[in-house]
């Protein structure tokens, strides 16, 4: 195996549990056949004969094991009386019941997608071995827009991306489209995502002139069925590029008539084209305020074009100006916050999940909950640029979750970041998840095999914001590997304490922003000068003599009081703040207490060596893990721990070496010094490291 299949490996059951299953699922009815009903059946066809043996053809209620497939208005189901009507547009419902007698289960839904979602749940159900011999279960998605961002550029190279080259194939589109796009689109809808943004966000304006709507349209023919629209990342000076236009001022009559046309001639294409991403007045891309206009100019100006189409607007809140500021942090809030209520009814203010950029941990970002008249996104990052790349065995589960679980306390109380994306907190419909996809064309798609466990629990969660990653992972497992227990719980063990080792060993105690230059690859504690004091790592850490961290209070940069006030006041309080942010919110002197007696920098260098600890852990338990892995992707496995437990210390050495020429303390009773000179790790470069601009 080479981790093509995913989580849809449909591997047979074992002969003792088959017989059951087996009995259950004898034969399928579909109920209609429109194109998402014949894949649908498709899938339950393929899964249920990898699983359990071929079913066969018959009509409900003609024999005993049929499953009945279909949507509300299709009268088999229809004459059930089944409680659709609050599974909404997306939901679906699994139950065994008698038809005429016989023992019947029904996967049914308001529309056919929903029993497309159905039928991955069914099949889920089987491959992690539970009972379906009585089933009563339904559930329908918390978030209305659950999506993927590629970052892919037009030439195949993808942005952050780790996993080879951009899956879309622009040059033999439309006429060939390549057949992996539709096990995408499967692997994709047995998560229930339903969008793909497919081009990067640092956009070319080419991706939106006729040839490139047209392979976008064949791309939108491919995905349709499986219930997935896409989007596009528009260039706001599209007018100018390709649109002879001299200005791109979104008040200017001719740019808003460029807009206009070029929406209508997409959705004559695709006439279920989800919208525009855009990324405005960031990182040099351009914006309504370079015409001295707002993003609400900005933003509306594209719903209004894409409006009567059904189309939204996904405006991303990722800016940071170019005075540089005092604090990078507080700049998404203080550009967007005024402009609550401004937004058009079909705009999506997304936001990442922390206030700098996917750091290994941030506290979540202000604008949630900030905003209660907007619609607020989620955005997190599922590749992983700050953690690792591919070779580090790093499970996000827990970062989505402390992210989507933190509490913003704007209503009181249970105000969490989940209740605001999924729009409960608010009363809010258009709601959105997004995640920059680690999808490319490894033959494992996402880079590793525990990397697609990130695209994995990112789409649960876009389901199910308030979903447990400890759960999702065990899924996962069972699905992509075996149901056995001997390797389950070691592996989900290992998986869930991940993401706090790559903090211990990349940044801990909320120290962040300390990555190699440019690539990211690697520890660069260091690295100063250049264009921007912001893109550096000693602004972030702020060490020097008298110690160490960020400080965030009022008495500092004061972004604590972009917060809620009891959250604020909590961040900026040393006996309240969480030590996980502590050197987020806090400038401290070396020799400052942590909870456990030690000092700052002694429990400092502690948390770096239980980081690299943790991954020699991570090592041991996958070498035990053997017997119960296929030969192949153990050995992939086994060779990126050992990359990753050499950067671990890679990691821990170069950042003790450095923050010790300002501490200028011993290493604590036990700590073995960095193995190489500060100086050495200083010059180490890196030539070949995705995204070093070679
Ligand atoms: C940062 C990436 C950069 C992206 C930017 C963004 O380093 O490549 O373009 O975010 O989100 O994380 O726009």
């Amino acid at each position: 195996e080479d981790g093509y299949d995913l989580w849809l490996r449909y591997k047979p059951v074992e002969a003792s549990a088959k017989g059951a299953y087996a009995a259950r699922a004898a034969a399928i009815a579909p109920a209609s056949d429109t194109p998402t009903m014949k894949v649908a059946r498709a899938e339950l066809e393929r899964g249920l004969t990898g699983l359990v043996g071929k079913p066969a053809s018959a009509a409900a209620g003609t024999r005993d094991g049929v499953i009945l497939l279909g949507a509300a208005s299709d009268p088999a189901v229809a004459k059930l009386n089944l409680p659709l009507k609050s599974l909404g547009e997306d939901g679906y419902l699994i139950r065994t019941l008698p038809v005429n007698g016989k023992a019947t289960t029904v996967i049914a839904a308001n529309r056919d997608i929903g029993v497309l979602y159905g039928v991955f749940r069914y099949l889920e159900l089987i491959q992690t071995r539970q009972p379906v011999a009585s089933l009563d279960l339904a559930s329908a998605p918390k978030v209305k827009l659950r999506m993927l961002n590629h970052w892919d550029n037009l030439n195949r190279t993808v942005e952050r991306g780790y996993s080879g080259q951009s899956i879309f194939d622009w040059w033999k589109l439309p006429d060939h489209v390549d057949p992996r796009m539709v096990d995408y689109a499967r692997a994709n809808a047995s998560l229930g995502i339903n969008g793909a943004v497919l081009n990067n966000v640092n956009a070319k304006a080419d991706s939106l002139t006729a040839p490139f709507i047209d392979k976008a349209a064949a791309l939108a023919d491919t995905f349709r069925p499986y219930g997935i629209k896409v989007y596009l990342s528009a260039r706001f000076s599209a007018p100018i590029e390709i649109g002879g236009l001299k200005t791109a001022d979104p008040l200017d009559p001719a740019v808003r008539a460029f807009w206009k046309a070029k929406a209508d001639e997409i959705y004559k294409e695709i006439p279920d084209f989800g919208g525009f991403l855009v990324k405005a007045n960031s990182e040099g891309q351009p914006g309504p305020q370079d015409y001295g206009r707002t993003h609400v100019d900005g933003a509306n100006m594209l719903a209004q074009a894409v409006g009567p189409h059904g189309g939204v607007v996904i405006w991303r809140a990722f800016v940071y100006s170019h005075e540089q500021p005092d604090d990078r942090a507080k700049q998404g809030y203080t550009e967007f916050k005024a402009f609550d209520g401004q937004f058009a009814d079909n705009v999506v203010i997304q936001v990442k999940n922390g206030a700098i950029d996917f750091q290994p941990r941030e506290p979540f970002h202000p604008l949630f909950g900030a905003m209660p008249k907007s619609n607020i996104g989620m955005e997190f990052q599922i590749t992983k640029e700050y953690l690792g790349f591919a070779t580090h065995l790093v499970y996000l589960g827990p970062l989505f979750e402390e992210t989507l679980k933190a509490d913003t306390m704007v209503k009181g109380k249970g105000s969490t970041v989940a209740k605001v994306v999924d729009g409960q907190l608010d009363g809010r419909k258009l709601t959105v998840m997004a995640g920059v996809a680690n999808i490319g064309s490894d033959r494992n798609w996402s880079g590793s095999q525990f990397d697609q466990a990130n695209w994995y629990v990112f789409g649960r969660l876009a389901w199910d914001p308030e979903a447990d990653t400890r759960a999702i992972a065990r899924d996962w497992a069972k699905m992509t590997f075996t149901n056995d227990e001997r390797f389950v719980k070691p592996a989900v063990d290992m998986m869930m304490g991940s993401r706090e080792a790559a903090v211990d060993y990349m940044t801990p105690l909320g120290l962040h922003h300390q990555m190699g230059e440019g690539h990211h690859y690697g520890p660069g504690p260091w690295v100063s000068g250049g264009p921007r004091a912001d893109w550096t790592s000693v602004y972030y850490a702020k060490a020097g003599p008298d110690g160490i961290g960020f400080d965030r209070t009022p008495t500092g940069s004061d972004a604590t009081s972009q917060y809620a006030p009891p959250v604020g006041a909590c961040f900026a309080d040393l006996k309240c703040v969480d030590e996980k942010d502590l050197l987020w919110f806090h400038h401290l002197p070396w020799d400052y207490r942590l909870n456990s007696g030690d000092t700052l920098w002694d429990g400092m260098v502690k948390h770096y060596s239980r980081g690299v600890s943790y991954v020699d852990g991570m090592n041991r338990t996958w070498a035990s893990l053997a017997p119960y892995v296929d030969a192949p992707r153990h050995a992939e496995v086994a060779d990126f721990l050992k990359i990753q437990r050499n950067e671990a210390q890679w990691w821990r050495d170069a950042s003790i070496a450095w923050f010790q020429t300002f501490s200028k303390r011993p290493l604590p009773a036990g700590e073995k010094p960095p193995e190489k000179s500060l100086e050495y790790y200083q010059g180490l470069k890196f030539r070949f490291a995705p995204g070093n601009g070679l």
